[in-house]
């Protein structure tokens, strides 16, 4: 009975899309997806609903551009897909033009992710991943992909993860993510966005934002290749914001290592504050971490923990951390920053947070604020 009346809810709603849309290109719905989409063109998707959602992205191929058309949708299993695009021919995954589109995984079967790519060269924008009971977007040894202003929000593991060996150039652009928390763990795992378990270069996380989640706003535990991050805040990571009274939350801004791994990460240009554990951590990597121009305030211990390694610390600011400044071994290179000798401690315009919440820019960059800026230009980060 609910089989019958699904199926026909379905084809009445690939009826009226293929009337409203005569104009595109190619619009292939639901069921016919498959043979209407040919690998030697480009093939517009038009989905509305969670299954034409899912069975369009499972099979993609090089050059689909799958257009979601406004709402909320509910899978009832992870969406994945291994489909690969190409350099030339990539595979699209977008809101139907400035449509509001969220995936939601409040049906999901406990311990599935919403969305899991284990491909290369695809681009997905503008949607929002939130309700999920573990992890929310995963993308697992995956090349050359593009994700680009899209949201994690209140999940049950970590926001957006990058595993695998060859996760290679991948770039992560203008991400928020924020609210995870694992509750059967008690907050210990659930990061902002983690790059764990693999390998791979030239992957770039630019423009994020990653706050109040139950662990830490950055993690890169057992990653064993240099990973660039920029123009990123961390904020508001580790609290117990769940009444979990076994809370197990870390609460650093930027965790750069762990699990033996020996790798010089870069960090420019980005900030930490109000975290529950430091601002940024070498957290056991001995690499040569290259930190430059970021801000770390008010976090709950140190601002730079960097006890046993080899980072390279340059520009940074550090104010008002509850452990203290840096705390730094005798192989770490430090210069120009505020804790070393004759540099002085700029004061901060407005260390009012409440602008660094406010809507994104135009065109997905983070939103303008004075906060923690100093108008230095040889100190701390310029918070854009
Ligand atoms: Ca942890
Ligand atoms: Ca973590």
């Amino acid at each position: 009975m609910r089989r019958t009346r699904s199926s026909s809810r379905s084809s009445r709603s690939s009826r009226s899309v293929r009337t409203s849309l005569t104009a595109l290109v190619t619009v292939a719905a639901a069921a016919g997806l498959g043979t209407l989409a040919s690998p030697a063109h480009a093939a517009t998707v038009v989905v509305s609903n969670s299954t034409d959602l899912s069975n369009a992205i499972k099979n993609a191929t090089a050059g689909t551009v799958i257009q979601v058309r406004g709402g909320t949708y509910y899978p009832t299993a992870t969406i994945q897909s291994t489909a690969n695009g190409t350099s030339s021919s990539r595979i699209y995954l977008q809101p139907y033009g400035s449509e509001t589109v969220k995936i939601d995984g409040s049906n999901l079967p406990d311990g599935d992710w919403i969305f899991k790519l284990t491909a290369d060269y695809w681009t997905v924008s503008g949607i929002t991943f939130q309700n999920s009971p573990d992890s929310a977007v995963v993308c697992q040894s995956c090349a050359s992909t593009v994700w680009d202003n899209i949201k994690t929000i209140n999940g049950g593991d970590s926001g957006f993860t990058l595993t695998g060996d060859s996760t290679t150039n991948n770039l992560v652009r203008n991400i928020d993510s924020y609210g995870h928390y694992d509750a059967a763990t008690h907050g210990e795992n659930a990061d902002g966005i983690a790059v764990k378990y693999g390998s791979g270069s030239g992957n770039l996380i630019t423009g994020a934002r990653l706050y109040n989640n139950s662990d830490d706003g950055l993690d890169f535990w057992s990653f064993s290749s240099p990973v660039t991050v920029e123009h990123t805040w961390a904020m508001g990571n580790g609290k117990n914001r769940w009444s979990d009274s076994a809370f197990a939350g870390d609460g650093n801004g930027y965790k750069l290592g762990g699990d033996g791994e020996t790798v010089a990460h870069v960090i420019n240009n980005s900030a930490a504050w109000d975290n529950a554990g430091h601002g940024f951590t070498e957290n056991s990597n001995k690499g040569a971490i290259v930190i430059n121009r970021t801000t770390a305030y008010a976090n709950t211990k140190w601002g730079y923990y960097f006890a046993t390694g080899a980072a390279r610390l340059g520009k940074n600011l550090a104010v008002s951390n509850g452990g203290g400044t840096v705390s730094k071994g005798s192989s770490v290179v430090s210069s120009g920053n505020n804790w070393d000798s004759g540099i002085s401690t700029p004061s901060f315009r407005s260390t009012d947070a409440s602008s660094t919440y406010n809507a994104r820019s135009s065109s997905g960059t983070l939103p303008a604020t004075t906060f923690l800026t100093t108008g230095s230009t040889t100190i701390g980060a310029t918070m854009n």
